[in-house]
């Protein structure tokens, strides 16, 4: 249980988010999708606007004043996010336009050109598709393979088969720090540990995991860590690889163009420093800036504030929602962060979602992008209820009564 006085500070940061100042058809809004795309800030809101009323104009190309201070702002943003995952250096933050670009890059620029046949990419039956889809591509253009390891009914990874996966044939293990369907915490450090003593690199999908925990990229010891923007607070568009210095020195770039280079001539170009050689052409400068705001947002509350918080509101979701008559939890691991899946009755997810909505309630409904996490529970999908710091207990009050009446409408 949380201390009092930080249930109160939650009101003050409901009120910091002006979209959550609305009525949905007649009923107050409860915004229940964060993992989808979390609402913003006023202070978000504001540096963006302020930049482009007054300082916009390209990055690192202009002598002119507006040039400098976008740079500046943009730049700006970058050592926030080096010190907000504690990077070891700001030349290992490239900024991309989310997660999924973000494992893109490494699969096209990391795997691609040193994958052989008969190497295995090792990933987790929980992953998002942009943990999976980017691999999947890669093996086809090599000849590697993708070994899966296995998930149990509670919805966690069999830790012991995916480190019997990790052998001298894999090249790369890719897992998710939290997984978006079910909310499962996975238990990365001990994979990276297996993997780490083996030399094989690890990348972290760290989407659903940024918003809501303290993460030290150092302290973990993995080697690629992708998360996006606007699922902590920042604006859409914008997203970060972290990668060790010493493996991303050694990528070649994914994507030519503007930025990235350091000489052109139609015999021979040569690459910028890291890490401009992997940020072509004119970025989402605003955005950054944005994310950048988001940065100092999260930082002035405190990580370990943050996680405290919506832990609690996270416990009180899961016990009010398994009292719900013909509810059943899907994913229900003894660690989990923000989420939390069910079905209610035969109502098919679509229309519990509409119902919710015509209540005010907004929740996702679906695959949510991991079609194999359905597969294995032998569903089409699940409705997803999901947290940030601006829900609190009322929400989870609100989200219950409008279960009740959906099922009244079904009965
Ligand atoms: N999950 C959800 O509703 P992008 O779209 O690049 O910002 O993030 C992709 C992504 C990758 N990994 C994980 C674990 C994710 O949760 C997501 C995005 C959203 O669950 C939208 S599908």
């Amino acid at each position: 249980m949380i201390a009092r006085a930080e249930m109160v500070n939650a009101h003050h940061w409901r009120a910091d988010f002006p979209a959550l100042d609305q009525s949905v058809h007649g009923n107050p809004l409860i915004y229940l999708d964060s993992a989808a795309s979390a609402q913003q800030p006023a202070s978000v809101i504001d540096t963006v606007a302020r930049y482009q009323r007054e300082d916009h104009s390209n990055v690192h190309r202009g002598v002119h004043t507006l040039s400098h201070r976008a740079t500046e702002a943009y730049e700006g943003a970058r050592d926030k996010i080096a010190g907000f995952i504690n990077a070891n250096s700001r030349t290992e933050i490239v900024l991309t336009s989310g997660t999924t670009e973000s494992i893109n890059l490494v699969a096209q620029s990391f795997c691609r050109p040193r994958l052989q046949p008969g190497d295995t990419i090792v990933i987790s039956h929980l992953e998002h598709h942009a943990n999976i889809v980017p691999w999947q591509l890669v093996c086809e253009q090599t000849g590697a393979e993708l070994a899966v390891a296995p998930i149990d009914e509670r919805g966690e990874i069999d830790v012991e088969a995916m480190l019997a996966l990790i052998d001298d044939k894999t090249f790369l293990v890719g897992i998710s720090h939290v997984a978006n369907a079910l909310g499962t915490i996975c238990p990365v450090e001990r994979i990276i540990e297996h993997a780490r003593a083996r030399e094989i690199p690890v990348l972290v999908d760290g989407a659903q995991a940024v918003p809501h925990m303290q993460v030290d990229v150092q302290a973990l010891d993995c080697d690629f860590y992708a998360f996006s923007g606007h699922k902590m607070f920042g604006p859409t568009g914008t997203g970060v690889l972290w990668g060790r210095e010493d493996l991303l020195d050694t990528m070649p770039p994914w994507q030519g163009g503007g930025d990235m280079i350091l000489e052109v001539t139609f015999d021979r170009t040569t690459w910028n420093e890291l890490p401009y050689k992997f940020e072509a052409g004119t970025p989402n400068i605003s955005g950054v800036i944005g994310l950048g705001a988001a940065i100092d947002y999260l930082r002035d509350i405190g990580m370990q504030n943050v996680a405290a918080y919506e832990n609690d509101v996270h416990d009180y979701m899961v016990a009010e929602l398994a009292k719900v008559d013909g509810i059943r939890l899907v994913g229900e691991a003894r660690r989990k962060a923000s989420v939390q899946s069910f079905l209610l009755d035969d109502i098919h997810s679509h229309d519990v979602g509409t119902i919710l909505d015509h209540q005010g309630v907004a929740i996702r409904t679906g695959h949510h992008c991991a079609m194999p996490v359905m597969q294995y529970f032998g569903i089409p999908g699940t409705a997803r209820a999901s947290l940030a710091l601006y829900n609190n207990r009322e929400d989870i009050d609100r989200l219950v009564a409008a279960l009740q009446k959906a099922r009244e409408i079904f009965a």
